[in-house]
């Protein structure tokens, strides 16, 4: 289901039980929409789901009372029973404690997801993401961009093939089970032709790729404050102000005004 409530900014968290998500939707965004929409998949007993949208061309980011809850000034962030957590991948560990599931198995299998979990967020979130700005979003000369057009080609197409070998082995990153680790991958894979990283030569890769996408919670997850017949596919419109979201964010414009 979708949020129960919108609001336009972040605020200072009070002592709450509900789980106020900071969002908006972009690939680490969809990770936590996702995350909920799993958790509710599986049967999990959650309170209240709070939406605060974020506009990031708005720079609601900076914002002092976001900061207050994400120092690193980006989104999403999750409060939570007092405590506010940032990094989307963190915040999927939290969830995934605070509320226990096959999304990550306690006991040994536990350190089947944790890796590839940790591995996206070291990895293939920061290639893919440099990827796509220097393909789609950041206005220099070509020859400027030759160098980081070429080194992250390079190494998303490794870790492309990193994912595949792993998936040789396990139907999924985490092992037996569709995880966290998952999670944090499908947003980014999702995007391959947006960063220009092709993952076709790799057909374990696509196969994760339509079996993730054919899931109810994904399904769910992916249309948190986009449209529904956009979900899959953005408009051009939509494309178009995503590009003009992204050069802004890439030309560090409001940081330069702000800090
Ligand atoms: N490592 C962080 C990355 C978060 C991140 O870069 N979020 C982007 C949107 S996907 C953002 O808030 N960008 C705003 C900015 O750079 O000013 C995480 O996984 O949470």
């Amino acid at each position: 289901m979708p949020p129960t409530e919108l609001t336009s900014r972040g605020r200072k968290g009070s002592m709450t039980m509900t789980l106020d998500v900071y969002y908006s939707a972009t690939p680490n965004g969809w990770k936590i929409s996702i995350m909920i929409e799993e958790l509710k998949e599986v049967g999990v007993g959650l309170p209240e789901v709070r939406l605060h949208m974020m506009s990031l061309e708005d720079g609601d980011q900076f914002a002092s009372e976001f900061t207050a809850i994400n120092p690193n000034q980006r989104m999403p962030a999750l409060m939570h029973d007092g405590r506010a957590i940032f990094e989307s991948c963190a915040i999927l560990q939290y969830l995934g404690e605070t509320y226990p599931s096959p999304l990550l198995p306690q006991g040994p299998a536990r350190w089947d997801v944790l890796p590839w979990l940790y591995w996206q967020a070291a990895n293939l979130g920061p290639v893919f993401g440099n990827k796509v700005s220097y393909t789609r979003y950041i206005d220099v000369d070509e020859a400027t961009k030759a160098h980081p057009m070429d080194r992250f080609g390079n190494e998303g197409a490794r870790l492309v093939r990193v994912m595949a070998r792993r998936l040789e082995v396990a139907p999924w990153l985490g092992g037996e089970t569709f995880s966290v680790a998952d999670i944090a991958a499908f947003p980014w894979v999702r995007a391959y032709k947006w960063a220009k990283i092709d993952i076709t030569a790799e057909p374990r890769v696509v196969d994760w790729l339509e079996r993730c996408r054919r899931r109810p919670g994904v399904q769910r997850g992916v249309a948190w404050g986009v449209p529904q017949e956009e979900a899959e596919r953005f408009s051009a419109d939509r494309r178009a102000r995503y590009k003009a979201m992204g050069a802004s964010i890439a030309a560090n414009e409001r940081l330069n005004e702000r800090n």
